[in-house]
């Protein structure tokens, strides 16, 4: 059966496209954190959506389900195919072109398959902005984007990556084409397929291209770090620089200082520039279309205001892009260092800005009971409330054994934590996997019934992605 699949497979798609020995296909079958390895009959490297359909027709007649990847950075296995060696990985990367940058309308067309980076890169060449920036960016893909609904460090001005997206192709389940590449700011034509597919995590449809919104690209930038005492203050100096700074607010990072120890210790070239190593340091950028002059002059008076009424305690202002930079790469270094360090448990999870303090000092407060010398390597993009609360193993205890015995228990008291505080357990990395089973709790019944018959009714054979975020 195999080998006649196989066979009616190159008949689709050259056969230098689809890997089969074991050693081609081990880099698509192991996840970014290691926690999954799959196995998968083949590896398929498609070119073009007419391929796509036809493979979806192909492996439907096979009972074959399709794993789609992009470039496999993401955090919850959501593109490791299962055990069962009955699935293929279907992986865009050969889908890599940007077919149109409209000035006017201010919008890139583009396959699913382009790099992140690569997409920045393009817009700014033309002098636009393509706003959405994370730390994968220079391997993840706009596909994998938008099918994880990606965040990263710009969504408190310019949302994620839903926000950005104005239209889709997606090969359906069934292996129809749907062109919705339509670059419009307004379209209330009934139901949003658009918006359905965004975040499905590759269980709905394969998506194959996209139009997604630019901006103008600013001419002035300025950065600053800045030493935080408590989560409190630094609620309330976000909320001074929402007042103050408005629109020009483009970034708001905390870390804490055992996150920027962890950094340093394995990245040793990234040190704090603030003195003392702070409880908290915060990472702000303000970005504009006026001069350079006029946005340094605000960022100094909201300092200022904010020492004044004691909000800060130190701060440093970068003096050119590199340094700017440099405190970019050292918020951004905290994943490295911890991927450095051994396995982490992840919690990537919002709560409202109004609840965080009493959230994080409650939960720190039961963790650290419960599993004295754990390191609560805090983080995250506090503008946004989306906290990456990630336990690692004491010092000096091997992580793995630590996550085998406490993995369960841990993640349960803070999920239980963030319902308690009517947050959300998944952020911005999506479900995958790794929170199929917690979703059913968090959703609660109603909301999973209803995400279970959106599934099957668009993939009633079950064939994209199974048991990933909800199984049927
Ligand atoms: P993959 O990992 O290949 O796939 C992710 C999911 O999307 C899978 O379920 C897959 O089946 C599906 N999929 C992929 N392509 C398609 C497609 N064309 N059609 C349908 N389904 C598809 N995430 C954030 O949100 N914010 C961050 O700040 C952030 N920082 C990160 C930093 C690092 C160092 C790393 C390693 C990851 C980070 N991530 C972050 C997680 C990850 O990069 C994102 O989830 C990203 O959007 C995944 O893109 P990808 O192309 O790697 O997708
Ligand atoms: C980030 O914000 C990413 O840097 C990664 O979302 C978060 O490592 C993490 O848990
Ligand atoms: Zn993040």
């Amino acid at each position: 059966m195999t080998d006649k699949f196989l066979e009616q497979l190159r008949q689709i798609i050259d056969q230098q496209y689809i890997l089969t020995a074991d050693h081609d296909k081990e880099p698509y079958l192991t996840d970014w954190r290691k926690r999954y390895t799959g196995k998968a009959l083949a590896i398929v490297l498609p070119r073009t959506s007419s391929e796509i359909a036809k493979i979806v027709h192909l492996c439907a007649s096979n009972n074959i389900c399709i794993v789609p990847q992009g470039g496999h950075t993401g955090f919850c296995g959501g593109a490791t195919p299962d055990q069962s060696g009955n699935q293929i990985v279907l992986n865009l990367k050969r889908m890599n072109s940007i077919l149109q940058i409209d000035e006017a309308n201010q919008t890139i067309t583009l396959e699913a398959g382009c790099i992140l980076q690569n997409i920045q890169e393009a817009a700014a060449a033309k002098g636009f902005l393509f706003p959405l920036s994370l730390g994968a960016e220079g391997s993840c893909m706009i596909g994998g984007n938008l099918a994880t609904n990606a965040g990263g460090t710009n969504v408190l001005r310019y949302g994620n990556t839903r926000d950005l997206c104005l239209g889709l192709e997606v090969v359906t389940a069934k292996g129809e084409i749907w062109n919705g590449l339509k670059g419009l700011r307004k379209d209330n034509t009934g139901y949003d397929l658009r918006d359905l597919f965004v975040g499905s995590e590759g269980t709905l449809g394969i998506i194959t291209a996209a139009v997604m919104k630019l901006y103008p690209l600013p001419i002035s930038q300025w950065t600053t770090l800045v030493a935080v005492d408590d989560v409190r203050s630094t609620i309330a100096l976000l909320n001074l620089f929402q007042k103050r700074a408005t629109s020009l607010l483009t970034g708001f990072e905390m870390m804490t200082n055992e996150s920027l120890v962890l950094t340093h210790k394995h990245f040793p070239q990234m040190g704090n520039p603030l003195k003392g190593n702070p409880p908290y340091t915060v990472l702000i950028e303000l970005s504009d279309h006026e001069s350079e002059a006029h946005v340094r002059q605000l960022l100094e008076d909201i300092l200022q205001d904010a020492f004044e009424s004691e909000l800060i305690s130190d701060a440093v202002i970068a003096s050119n892009l590199s340094q700017a930079n440099a405190f970019w790469h050292m918020r951004e270094h905290i994943t490295l260092a911890q991927a450095e360090e051994g396995a982490n448990l992840k919690h990537d999870i919002t709560i409202p800005l109004s609840a965080l303090d009493d959230f994080m000092r409650d939960t720190d407060a039961l963790i650290r009971a419960k599993y004295p010398g754990v390191r609560i390597i805090n983080f995250g993009h506090l503008g946004d409330g989306n906290l990456h609360y990630n336990i690692a193993a004491p010092q000096g205890v091997a992580p793995k054994e630590f996550n085998r015995l406490n993995e369960k228990p841990i993640h349960e008291l803070v999920y239980a934590q963030v319902e308690r505080f009517r947050g959300s357990i998944s952020a911005e990395h999506g479900v995958g996997q790794l929170k199929l089973e917690g979703l059913r709790a968090h959703k609660g019944e109603v909301a999973h019934e209803l995400m279970k018959s959106v599934k099957r009714a668009l993939d009633p054979q079950n064939l994209l992605n199974p048991h990933k975020v909800v199984s049927i």
